[in-house]
């Protein structure tokens, strides 16, 4: 059965050929340069109907444009730091496969050297357990003979028919459930596997991911899922799964018993939710970027789709539920407000750290709720409650005669600002679910908060 993997951001992609049975692949794709992606390219063609429509359409979205943001912007994502599973299905759509018994047995058979044994004990069995809080699935170890579910650390050509490829690339699969190789989940030892960190692939989230797989899910659409093709690197001691792989995995084997209230944590914010309040927008390099919980929307002004990531898989240091948010592209830099705190970005780094009070304003001011930098006037204004602060960056110091009531400035702007940016000239008031674009101080439209979304 032939299978494609995915083309994920400026990478390779790769025709597989697979007998079955098939393992599902987590793969990550490292950064290539336009000469390695150029020849590439040829391999987008998609071979027929039956496997294009086996694409997750929110993936094969992505893929295209992707390889047009690399056309039309040259190097602009060149450092960027994405990492992706990237993965795909050789499992005929029709049929569900899941296990006949809710009493699985795994096993390690290989460890990685990366890791203690007890950190990839830890791992294996946390990432078991985030699927057994939600199910009736229960998870016992042994630790010889042949489990359900053989877990080895493994490079190259193992001997299943899906040999691995070195750093990055495919980073794990697991084969569906079934018996003899199916459950089984296998790690490319040519990884770098942390037990926590960033740096390197947080061997929970893989596993964790994998497992789903082993358990029967396919990959989803949503980005902020477990189960998405995308690696993302996600907080390990705040982990919760996401609600959309609770509602698919309890779909296959209903809820758990023992825990049958277990909260699900929020589900991806929908763009095209008429009653969404936009936590912070903001311009980064010539693209706008909209946030709202822990998720962020990406325009560009020449691609038409919108593309949906996780703020951590950009930043792993920036919090969730940011206020607000601004460029000032004199500096090339973007600053990230929440709460007393300030990050500052050059592009994917954290380049700096500031504190609300670095700009001048005052103590008792603990939070903003939208920010923008007007680059003409060389001004940045802070949006608290119903009035707002201005900030010369030429003289770098607060303007005196401030606070103001925002609605002074910004007629029928009677509400609080939630987010705020500048485009085309135009200045952009998010409050409550309206947008209000202004030049200069006459308002110009009202527009739906989800009108640079496409909707
Ligand atoms: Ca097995
Ligand atoms: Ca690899
Ligand atoms: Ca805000
Ligand atoms: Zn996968
Ligand atoms: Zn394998």
């Amino acid at each position: 059965m032939k299978t494609l993997s995915q083309l994920c951001v400026l990478m390779t992609l790769v025709f597989r050929v697979h007998t079955s049975p098939v393992p599902q692949d987590t793969s990550v794709f490292s950064e290539k340069g336009d000469e390695e992606l150029t020849k590439q390219n040829h391999f987008i063609k998609l071979s027929s109907m039956e496997e294009e429509n086996k694409l997750p359409f929110g993936r094969k979205v992505s893929e295209t444009k992707q390889l047009f943001r690399l056309n039309v912007t040259g190097t602009l994502d060149a450092e960027k730091p994405e990492k992706h599973h990237c993965g795909f299905t050789g499992v005929s759509e029709a049929k569900i496969y899941k296990w006949s018994t809710n009493n699985l047995t795994y096993r390690i058979e290989k460890y990685t050297p990366d890791m203690s044994v007890a950190e990839v004990d830890e791992s294996i069995d946390r990432a078991l357990q985030v699927w057994a809080r939600v199910t009736p699935l229960r998870f016992t170890r042994i630790y010889s003979g042949v489990a359900d579910i053989m877990i080895s650390f493994t490079v190259g050509d193992h001997g299943d028919g899906s040999p691995f490829d070195g750093p990055d690339g495919l980073l794990a699969h697991a084969f569906g459930p079934a018996v003899g190789l199916g459950g089984d989940t296998h790690f490319d030892d040519d990884e770098t596997f942390t037990f926590k960190s960033p740096d390197g692939y947080v061997l929970f989230l893989v596993a964790a991911h994998e497992f789903g797989h082993a358990l029967g899910l396919d990959h989803s659409k949503d980005p902020g899922a477990l189960m998405n093709a995308r690696y993302s690197y996600r907080d390990v001691d705040k982990f919760l799964l996401p609600g959309d792989d609770v509602s698919k995995i309890q779909a296959l084997y209903g809820r758990n018993p023992e825990e049958p209230d277990v909260p699900t944590p929020p589900t991806t914010p929908n763009a095209c939710d008429p009653n969404l309040v936009m936590d912070a927008v903001t311009n980064l390099r010539g693209e706008t970027y909209f946030f709202k919980n822990n998720i962020f929307w990406r325009h560009h002004p020449q691609i038409p789709q919108i593309e949906q990531f996780l703020i951590k898989s950009f930043w792993p240091d920036l919090p969730d539920n940011i206020d607000a948010a601004f460029e000032d592209p004199s500096d090339d830099l973007v600053y990230i407000f929440k709460g007393q705190k300030v990050w500052v970005l050059s592009g994917y780094d954290v380049v700096k750290r500031m504190n609300l009070v670095s700009f001048g304003l005052p103590a008792k001011v603990k939070k903003i709720n939208a920010a923008f930098y007007d680059e003409h006037t060389g001004k940045m204004l802070f949006f608290v409650d119903k009035s707002y602060y201005s900030y010369d960056t030429n003289n770098k110091k607060m303007d005196e005669g401030y606070p103001k009531l925002v609605k002074k400035t910004f007629p029928e702007m009677s509400g609080k600002v939630s987010a705020a940016f500048r485009y085309k000239g135009f200045t952009y008031l998010f409050s409550g679910r309206r947008i209000f674009e202004f030049s200069e101080s006459t308002l110009m439209r009202k527009l739906g908060n989800y009108y640079f979304l496409q909707c």
